[in-house]
């Protein structure tokens, strides 16, 4: 028998990137676990990610190019065919389309590396003169909001939070989707640290804080508001850090001044005392520091909500301190990063392909070609995304994915919801077996992600289909015979040692340990930016909207569930297991309103769709607001649907990303 390890990086969305160590044996992964050394990961993976073996060398996993010999409205039948045939075929289909731009790639963070990610995808598509893609899909509203008033997609490093006095864990269920922070916050509850958490679900993060306020969705920018008035009123502020380092704050004050807690209370669905209380803690404790995530934004004033948070600690001058301040996301600080060195949009040549929306999928598949639009859409190539499953208001979306003129190719581990409507389905490697190199949004190291073993089957790595498609469609370019390696080698700056990272797998960036101490914000003047900030209400609510809030009165929402990762690991039997069966949550009052018990099968519906999961009557849900936790693949779901079904396609104020939990429903049984 042959043992080895090799390290490897969590290919996963999201925050924590953990540091992998992968045991071998037989040339079979039999074990991956979380390297002890490296300091966010701390010897630790999260229950999904260590059953990555199961996921692997799952019985289901894609081993052949398949092609389709079904209608796209018919149940899916596919057979094997040749690599050889699959790539000749696809590149013909592609060559036959004369306008470049009806060819739409789609891809989002199903690996967030950088290799397997966009690299050699890139390279394809600009050459082609392909339509881009506005990625938007969850983070593009949080991420223009921070920009916007920090410059940057920046905040504080994860570790400094043990450190803290308060923190405020806002629209985010750390302990499901962001462990390894958690282990931190939990060391300063330890230290005597006050835990507020922010959330309309009582989640496990907020049975596990001091205080939980059960906010409605979508109003975090008027408590953020409220929190202003406060700071106003009982002159908590710290004069000489908004004199120093903030512009816009006459604008913004007197926007805030508009907010006492009576409003923000009305307006939150929580109480006078939860404002005022919130308000005291944060103003009188330092240091303050809070956990922002992207929960909050994904309601239409998602971008202005985190402009608004990312403030406060402009205010009360948390940012002095290391353990003060604000994070969302530290992605700004991966300036080694040369992604056009890696997607080469020199390819375009002066071209200025047409971009479509991820987030609109399913209006762009449906629309007709017009001067606006341009062409219709005749080929989409999907890797490491499942748009059917996890794009908003899925009717459409199938819709445009059952076209038969619609020529689709998914590149894939499973048989998911999209590549039951693809014309070819292509085998894909996973993380164990391929190379990449990682950054992250959490924490800010470097990480380097060895292949353990053979491709499975006959999968080949998203980069070798590209090569092997450009190849098939002439394009002889020498930036499309760049081995993975060589990719590698290509992505970061001289900062990084390639042979360090190469040997340790992963390495920490050169960050400062209180960034904006002294402000130093990234915007062109150096301050943060308040003027225009305000808050936007949802789309669907009873106070934009009222007519529509009297036919469907509930607020829905629809966050990770635990077990899963937005739809990936919905097939793996031993998660799905825990998790049970689609579920919508609901308070008591609610359910005894519509003479639901406890189990039964509900409808969830609107005027775009219908979805059907268990009732669970449950403390975890607050009065007016019901929790689909998703992201089910449809068809393990109950009678094909998934909370996408309900949820609608407009877009947030800022950065053009979706508004998953701006949405309307009634609930009725099934
Ligand atoms: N286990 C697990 N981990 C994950 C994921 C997963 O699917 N499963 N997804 C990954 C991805 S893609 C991302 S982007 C990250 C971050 O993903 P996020 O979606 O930010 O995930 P969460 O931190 O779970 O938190 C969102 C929380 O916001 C709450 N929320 C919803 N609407 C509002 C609102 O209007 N205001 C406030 N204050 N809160 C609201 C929800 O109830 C939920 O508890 O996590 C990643 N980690
Ligand atoms: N209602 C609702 N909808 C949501 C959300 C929500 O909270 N509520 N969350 C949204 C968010 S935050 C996000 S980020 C999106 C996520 O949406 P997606 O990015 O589509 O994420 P996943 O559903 O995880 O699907 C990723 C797919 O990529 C595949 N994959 C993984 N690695 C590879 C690889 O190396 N090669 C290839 N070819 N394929 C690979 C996986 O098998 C999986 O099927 O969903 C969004 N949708
Ligand atoms: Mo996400």
């Amino acid at each position: 028998m042959t043992t080895r390890t090799v390290f490897g990086a969590c290919p996963h969305d999201c925050p924590d990137t953990c540091a992998m160590q992968v045991t071998v044996e037989n040339e079979r992964v039999i074990k991956v676990q979380g390297r002890a050394d490296h300091p966010n990961t701390h010897g630790a993976l999260c229950t999904k990610v260590s059953r990555y073996p199961e996921r692997t060398y799952h019985a289901d996993r894609l081993l052949h190019p398949l092609k389709r010999v079904s209608k796209k409205t018919e149940a899916p039948a596919f057979v094997q065919v040749s690599w050889a045939e699959a790539i000749a075929d696809i590149a013909a289909r592609l060559k036959a389309i004369r306008d470049p731009q009806a060819i739409q790639p789609y891809s989002y963070a199903g690996t967030m590396g950088l290799i397997q990610g966009e690299a050699m995808a890139g390279r394809l598509w600009n050459a082609l003169g392909a339509a881009r893609l506005d990625r938007t899909i969850c983070a593009s509203a949080g991420g223009a909001g921070l920009a916007a008033t920090y410059g940057h997609k920046l905040g504080m490093h994860t570790r400094h939070f043990a450190g803290a006095r308060l923190i405020v864990i806002w629209g985010s269920n750390s302990i499901a989707s962001n462990l390894h922070f958690w282990t931190y916050a939990n060391q300063a509850k330890r230290d005597g640290a006050k835990l507020i958490c922010i959330d309309p679900r009582k989640t496990e993060t907020a049975d596990k804080c001091h205080q939980h306020i059960a906010v409605l969705p979508g109003t975090d920018g008027a408590l953020a508001l409220g929190l202003m008035h406060e700071l106003i009123a009982h002159d908590w502020l710290d004069r000489d850090y908004i004199a120093g380092h903030v512009d816009g704050w006459d604008e913004l004050r007197d926007k805030a001044l508009a907010w006492p807690p009576e409003r923000v209370a009305a307006t939150c669905g929580i109480t006078v005392d939860e404002v005022r209380g919130l308000a005291r803690d944060y103003a009188t404790t330092t240091p303050a520091a809070i956990r922002m995530n992207y929960g909050l934004q994904r309601v239409r004033g998602g971008g202005n909500a985190v402009r608004l948070i990312a403030l406060l600690p402009c205010l009360t001058g948390a940012w002095r301190h290391e353990s003060g301040g604000v994070l969302l996301s530290a992605s700004g600080w991966n300036a080694p990063f040369k992604k056009a060195d890696l997607e080469r949009p020199d390819l375009l040549a002066g071209r200025q392909p047409r971009m479509v929306n991820m987030s609109t999928i399913g209006d762009a598949l449906l629309a007709p070609a017009s001067p606006e639009f341009g062409p219709r859409i005749e080929a989409l190539v999907v890797y490491n995304s499942n748009p059917v499953a996890v794009a908003p208001e899925s009717p459409k979306v199938v819709a445009g994915f059952q076209r038969e003129d619609l020529f689709t190719v998914v590149l894939e581990h499973f048989m998911t919801d999209t590549a039951d409507l693809a014309d070819y389905v292509l085998p894909a490697t996973t993380q164990l077996e391929h190379l990449d190199v990682h950054t992250s949004y959490g924490h800010t190291d470097v990480l380097m992600n060895q292949p353990a073993v053979a491709p499975l089957g006959e999968a080949k790595t998203n980069t070798q289909i590209f090569r092997e498609l450009a190849a098939a469609m002439g394009l002889t370019d020498p930036a499309f015979s760049d081995s993975d390696e060589q990719l590698a080698a290509q992505a970061f700056t001289a900062d990084i040692d390639m042979g360090l990272l190469r040997t340790q797998g992963w390495l920490p960036l050169p960050i400062p340990e209180a960034p904006f101490a002294e402000g130093g914000f990234r915007t062109p003047n150096g301050r943060a930016q308040a003027a225009g900030a305000d808050y936007v209400p949802n789309y669907e609510s009873a106070q934009a909207s009222p007519e529509l809030a009297a036919r469907f009165p509930l607020a829905m929402i629809s966050p990770p569930a635990r077990n899963f990762l937005n739809s990936s690991f919905v097939n793996v039997k031993s998660l799905r297991d825990i998790e049970g069966e689609p579920l919508i949550e609901m308070h008591a009052d609610d359910a005894a309103a519509r003479s639901l018990a406890d189990g039964v099968l509900v409808a969830a519906f609107n005027d775009r769709g219908r979805y059907v999961a268990r009732l669970k009557v449950s403390k975890r849900a607050r009065p007016g607001v019901v929790n689909g936790l998703g992201v089910w693949w449809r068809k393990l779901g109950v009678e094909g649907s998934n909370v996408n079904e309900v949820t609608h396609q407009r877009l947030t104020d800022m950065g053009n990303a979706p508004t998953f939990y701006d949405c309307l429903v009634q609930v009725e049984a099934a």
